[in-house]
């Protein structure tokens, strides 16, 4: 089963000698924080642009991804007509500040040839950071909770499944924010799944 429920990340990562300088921009030492990570992508082989994002996730120093949902195919909100996208939701644990799991989700980008062109425009692939425990982050790089979070069903949909108990630093939960925009249309569960990192077996797009 590639979506799970979300667990309390473990005492010690699989990679503790991952631990990076800013000590005070870090989780409290010896644990992990945790973080839910929307990944979009409408341009190319989308299933393999995610698998290969998740994958990439994994590989980073300080990163470890803990549950993937389903993937879904979503109407594109905002921008230029553009193509459908597949978006699903991480949950990650991690020993990396948000800027530094900010910086990473960039690099994961960068790798797989993402280029800013438009904003909301088409992209091969998008990591964004919806959420970083209960925290605020508010930095001119960076803010979290993601600010369209609650408009999104693309990225409230998937974050339900993995995050089913998780809330905004406010208190108001995923499963409440979604049910503000029900009825949701344009969000698609596929048959297709991202596996999660180390487990075997071919991602194929759906087939149309
Ligand atoms: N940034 C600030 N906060 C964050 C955060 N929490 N996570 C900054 C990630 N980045 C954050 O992002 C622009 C800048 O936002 C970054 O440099 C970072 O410092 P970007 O990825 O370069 O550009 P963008 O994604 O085009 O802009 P933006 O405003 O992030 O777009 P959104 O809100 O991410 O929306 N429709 C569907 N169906 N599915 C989608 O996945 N995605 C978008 C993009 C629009 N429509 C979509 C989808
Ligand atoms: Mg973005």
């Amino acid at each position: 089963m590639t979506a799970q429920g979300p667990t309390p990340p473990p005492a010690e990562g699989r990679r503790g000698s991952a631990r990076e300088v800013g000590a005070a921009v870090l989780p409290p030492r010896g644990r992990e924080a945790f973080a839910f990570l929307g990944l979009g992508s409408n341009v190319g082989d989308r299933l393999e642009t995610l698998q290969s994002a998740v994958d990439l996730l994994e590989n980073r120093p300080g990163i470890r991804v803990d549950a993937v949902s389903s993937v879904y195919e979503t109407a594109p909100v905002g921008g230029p007509e553009q193509g459908p996208f597949l978006n699903l939701v991480v949950r990650v644990a991690t020993r990396r500040s948000p800027q530094r799991l900010l910086a990473a989700c960039q690099a994961v980008e960068q790798a797989l040839g993402r280029v800013r062109v438009e904003r909301w425009g088409p992209r091969t692939i998008d990591v964004d950071i919806l959420l970083y425990e209960r925290r605020r982050v508010l930095t001119r790089q960076l803010e979290v909770p993601h600010p369209r979070l609650p408009e999104r069903p693309f990225a409230l949909v998937p974050l339900l499944e993995v995050g089913h108990a998780e809330a905004l630093p406010d208190g108001r939960t995923i499963a409440s924010l979604l049910a503000a925009l029900a009825p949701i249309d344009g969000v698609t569960m596929v048959g297709a799944q991202v596996r999660p990192p180390g487990e075997a077996g071919p991602s194929r797009e759906p087939s149309t």
